[in-house]
């Protein structure tokens, strides 16, 4: 799976914004296949678990609030270059920041409410799969 697969997020801001199957279409349009994909609400310690590399930082309570807010949709997509691709594909961390049609661009609220997650690593993705799907749930 190294090197050709990674992990997303569309966070809880765009799930309420309304935006889940644009950012699909988008996801689609630059050439990533959904190999898995749900519909899932993070715990609170989901969420300390997940971004547990966050926890020393002041937005982590903020972050973990957010993404405990609502739904998520988690996906993990396939493609040459994967990981790298998709964090192009979805911009920089803070929507201002951003390049034109990126998903952060275009659906994020704010830094700290950016519409996506992009796995930052193929071991992180990997990582992050597994921490969201078994085995049988990825195709
Ligand atoms: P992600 O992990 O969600 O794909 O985002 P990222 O790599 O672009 O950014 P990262 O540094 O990993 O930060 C994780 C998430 O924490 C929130 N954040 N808030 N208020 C703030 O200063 C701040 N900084 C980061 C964002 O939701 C960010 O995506
Ligand atoms: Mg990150």
């Amino acid at each position: 799976m190294t090197g050709n697969r990674t992990f997303t997020m569309i966070k809880p801001d765009a799930v309420e914004n309304g935006h889940i199957g644009a950012i699909l279409d988008k996801i689609s349009a630059a050439g990533f296949k959904i190999v898995a994909m749900k519909f899932t609400h993070l715990s609170k310690r989901d969420a300390e678990a997940f971004y547990a590399v966050h926890n020393e930082r002041p937005f982590f309570g903020e972050l973990v609030s957010f993404m405990t807010r609502g739904p998520i949709v988690a996906a993990v997509l396939e493609k040459d270059n994967a990981v790298e691709d998709f964090r192009a594909l979805i911009g920089a961390t803070n929507p201002a920041d951003a390049a034109e049609g990126t998903i952060r661009k275009l659906y994020a609220t704010s830094l700290g409410e950016n519409a996506v997650h992009g796995s930052d690593s193929d071991e992180n993705a990997v990582i992050e799969s597994a921490f969201h799907f078994s085995g049988r749930e990825i195709f």
